[in-house]
């Protein structure tokens, strides 16, 4: 079991201590930045006293962070953890009803933004009445002045290890997204369970990828990994798949988070870069499918390391080793977790029956006044709202959200394993597969593909993609429906919004 010191202050951990042992280490790269960890730690100091001096920032106060992936968020997050502040950090993109939600629900009173994001907040603000203390960097911002004039050491708040340090939101895949409490020990306990017990980085490693920080994805595996163990990370402020490859040639990165949809995507073009310096490569954020996870080995030599993790449980809690990597499975519990599956009443169903995935661990779900707490943690688990089965030897498979189970004329289908086998057709990009209401089954499986470049649809493709499936699956799963789209609703973490597809297929 972890154990952390009552009074813990997760920058003094992450940054101070490091930079203490380590000054001269490269911290973070990007946007033209290369700070090391003293000169991060400097930074982090300076903008903690603009906190506190010029806007009168006390501990507890909410704190709204806006920027795309940059050294300077960073130095932003780690400056409110050291005044005892909560950082809320969003995404880039939201705009000013959803920042508006965010802001009133959350009760922020201060905020730091990247200029460049100006416009969404000053529009939100007259509907923001806690929000009194707004700063802004870069473009027209007034920090950097600001911060050239106060002092370089700064006296971290002695915070308890379970005083709430982030307010993460939920990415709204099912809806209306949701506030996550987690506490400052829980931001050492992710990186303290799959951190070093599933990724095993070093301190020469270089860390990548896309996720952006508000999602929790990205701060685990850009940021707080990478910092616990004294490596670099390159923030990328832009990162589709096009310009993730040339950068990891670029910085020699060796150890990358992104999407499945991704992974897929990078593998049709890796032979073009020099991706030797790879070692890692992690996969979450949604389920993978066997065949993404059979091109990337093909073309990078890399077996991914999968996992499903939560914004409710910040990280990752069921992942697995390269070495215990099994197609078709995301894995066993990081150790420090626990896992099962429950049926309906609750009770734990045995190996091979298909039930809500139920887990406990260091970190779980505090949401921020919200009655759907009730239904996430139920008798010390946390639901996560996935139906999984757990095999003969422990390794649990994902099957599909439990929203996403479709029953068709008295048959279980998970959407996911119909999209895993029409993913083999190779006129097939992107897929999702939802039920849609059908007076004689109950439900029908219907498809959304997105066609690969260049290929036509045609009622022809449909009577060909669903005898493919019918060659790949049992064949009462093949989708009855297929419908072709330019696009695939996504949220800006790049999750499936399955929901607006049931939505319209009920229509
Ligand atoms: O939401 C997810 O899927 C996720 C995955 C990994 C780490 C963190 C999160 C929130």
């Amino acid at each position: 079991e972890l154990q952390y010191p009552e009074r813990l202050n997760c920058a003094s951990e992450l940054l101070d201590r490091m930079a203490a042992r380590h000054p001269e280490r490269l911290c973070l790269q990007g946007a033209g930045l290369r700070w090391s960890y003293a000169e991060l730690l400097e930074q982090a100091n300076r903008i903690a006293h603009v906190l506190t001096q010029d806007m009168g920032l006390v501990p507890g106060n909410r704190v709204l962070l806006r920027a795309p992936n940059h050294p300077m968020l960073v130095a932003a997050w780690f400056a409110v953890m050291k005044t005892g502040g909560i950082a809320v950090t969003t995404m880039p993109l939201l705009r000013a009803k959803e920042l508006t939600e965010v802001v009133n629900k959350a009760q922020i009173s201060h905020a730091l933004c990247d200029g460049r994001l100006r416009e969404e907040l000053e529009h939100a603000r007259s509907n923001c009445p806690t929000l009194q203390q707004v700063v802004y960097w870069g473009e027209g911002g007034s920090l950097e002045a600001r911060m050239a004039h106060k002092p370089t050491h700064f006296a971290n708040v002695e915070t308890a290890s379970d005083d709430t340090c982030l307010i993460a939101f939920t990415s709204g895949t099912t809806g209306q997204p949701k506030g996550c409490m987690h506490f400052h020990r829980d931001v050492l306990a992710i990186c303290d369970t799959f951190g070093k017990y599933i990724l095993r980085a070093t301190p020469d490693d270089v860390f990548i990828g896309s996720p952006p920080l508000a999602f929790t994805f990205g701060l685990g595996g850009l940021v707080l990994f990478p910092m616990r163990i004294g490596a670099s990370s390159v923030l990328l402020e832009k990162a589709s798949p096009d310009l993730l490859l040339p950068a990891i040639a670029e910085y020699r990165a060796s150890v990358v988070f992104t999407s499945p949809t991704a992974y897929r995507a990078m593998a049709a073009q890796a032979q073009k870069f020099d991706l030797t310096s790879l070692r890692k490569c992690v996969s979450a954020g949604e389920p993978l499918p066997a065949s993404t996870r059979k091109l990337w080995k093909e073309a990078t030599g890399i077996e991914l390391i999968d996992g499903i993790g939560a914004t409710e449980m910040l990280h990752i809690f069921i992942s697995h080793t390269e070495e215990e990597a099994r197609p078709g499975a995301t894995g066993k519990p990081v150790p420090g977790y626990q896992a099962c599956v429950l049926d309906e009443a609750g009770q734990p169903l045995p190996p091979g029956r298909v039930g809500r995935l139920a887990v406990k661990g260091p970190t779980g779900c505090r949401y921020l006044a919200d009655e759907r707490q009730r239904n996430y943690v139920q008798h010390g688990w946390n639901i996560t709202g996935d139906a999984y089965l757990v095999d003969e030897e422990g390794y649990f498979v994902y099957q599909a959200r439990t929203d996403d189970m479709i029953v068709s004329a008295g048959y279980n289908i998970a959407g996911p394993e119909v999209e895993d086998a029409l993913l083999l057709h190779p006129a097939v990009a992107e897929c999702a597969v939802v039920g849609a209401p059908d007076p004689e089954r109950g439900q029908i499986v219907k498809a959304y593909v997105v066609l690969r470049a260049g290929v036509e649809p045609s009622a022809a493709l449909v009577k060909e993609l669903q005898d493919f499936v019918k060659q790949k699956i049992a064949p009462y799963k093949y989708p009855r429906a297929i419908e072709f789209r330019e696009s695939l609703p996504r949220t800006q973490t790049g999750k499936l919004q399955r929901y607006l597809l049931r939505k319209e297929a009920e229509q």
